[in-house]
């Protein structure tokens, strides 16, 4: 399914008004994942900024049941209520939605998830990924890219980041896709299809972050596409096991057309000032070696 970003639904169960950045990559996608599953789910969020975007009752900005739990339980509290539906015969009636941060997946949450991903429970789990805790005012994370200043790698974070999509597809389980918070209709296409499948699926989704990375909120949609042109990000699903790139990455691989280079994307962000040339060049490199292995992939040429 490819949906046109014009025909997206209209219906919205954010409702205007939240107290996320000006820009915010979240509130863009929330949209979008919450009009996939048509409302009819249940949440489960820990601490993070989707948390403040949410809100408090009775002034929440979302319009789903939604519950805050402990920052290491996002998956274990998703498990617990999918089983809980299935008990009382509901469990038809709604999805229930894990949705928290890189930090919060990566880092704290990744035992539960990874528990959960073995039992292959029965909900959707979806990362949203701006590369740091940000709520906590940009501390890096597991997921935090290479050369990243935040608060606790002054001169650039020094690793790159996990590849947590690679990581859960080692548990086996149904679905694993990546998306992005600038392309709404990917997100939606992806949501949708992840409702119709059973078992846990898997949602990795980069969400572009003004105020962390450091650059204008009005340039969100555009950076991020510019990280889909370079291939740092890349679109695409792996279904019961069968991979392929999909959308802006889908063409971008067919069109044989050059990547644009990592160091246009990386000077559009404060985030990465003074990065150094050879830190530069080892990112594009890494870059590249994985880019050739996703196009490897899509043709079926390894797995
Ligand atoms: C057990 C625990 N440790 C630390 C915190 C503090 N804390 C709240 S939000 C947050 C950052 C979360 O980062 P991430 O999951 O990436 O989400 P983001 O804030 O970036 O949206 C931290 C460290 C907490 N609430 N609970
Ligand atoms: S810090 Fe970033 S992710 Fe958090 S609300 Fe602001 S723009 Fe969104
Ligand atoms: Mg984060």
């Amino acid at each position: 399914m490819t949906t046109k970003i014009l025909d997206l639904p209209v219906v919205s169960y954010v409702l205007p008004g939240n107290r996320s950045c000006a820009g915010c990559g979240i509130g863009i996608a929330l949209r979008q994942i919450t009009a996939a599953l048509e409302g009819r789910m249940v949440m489960t969020v820990p601490a993070s900024c989707l948390t403040v975007l949410g809100g408090m009752f009775p002034i929440a900005s979302v319009n789903v049941p939604w519950v805050n739990v402990a920052f290491p339980s996002t998956a274990a509290a998703a498990s617990g209520i999918a089983a809980g539906l299935r008990a009382t015969g509901r469990a038809e009636e709604m999805t229930v939605l894990a949705m928290a941060g890189d930090g919060g997946t990566g880092d704290i949450g990744i035992q539960a998830l990874s528990g959960a991903a073995e039992r292959n429970e029965d909900f959707i789990y979806l990362c949203y990924d701006n590369e740091a805790y940000m709520n906590t005012g940009t501390q890096r994370s597991g997921l935090t890219p290479a050369g990243a200043r935040t608060t606790t790698t002054w001169s650039g974070k020094r690793e790159n980041p996990k590849d947590l999509p690679r990581i859960m597809e080692a548990h086996g389980v149904p679905y694993v896709a990546s998306t992005s918070a600038a392309f709404p209709a990917d997100v939606y296409d992806k949501v949708a299809k992840a409702r119709g499948i059973t078992g846990l699926r898997y949602i990795h989704m980069n969400t572009p972050c003004p105020s962390g990375w450091g650059f204008d909120p009005k340039d969100t949609v555009r950076l991020g596409k510019l990280a889909v042109d370079t291939g740092l990000v890349v679109l695409y699903e792996v279904e019961n096991g069968v991979f392929r790139l999909t959308g802006r990455s889908a063409s971008l691989a067919k069109s044989g057309r050059p990547r644009v280079p990592v160091s246009e994307y990386l000077a559009t962000q404060t985030r990465f000032r003074g990065m150094k040339p050879d830190v530069i060049e080892a990112v594009q490199a890494w870059v590249d070696e994985r880019w050739a292995r996703y196009v490897a992939r899509d043709a079926g040429a390894c797995d």
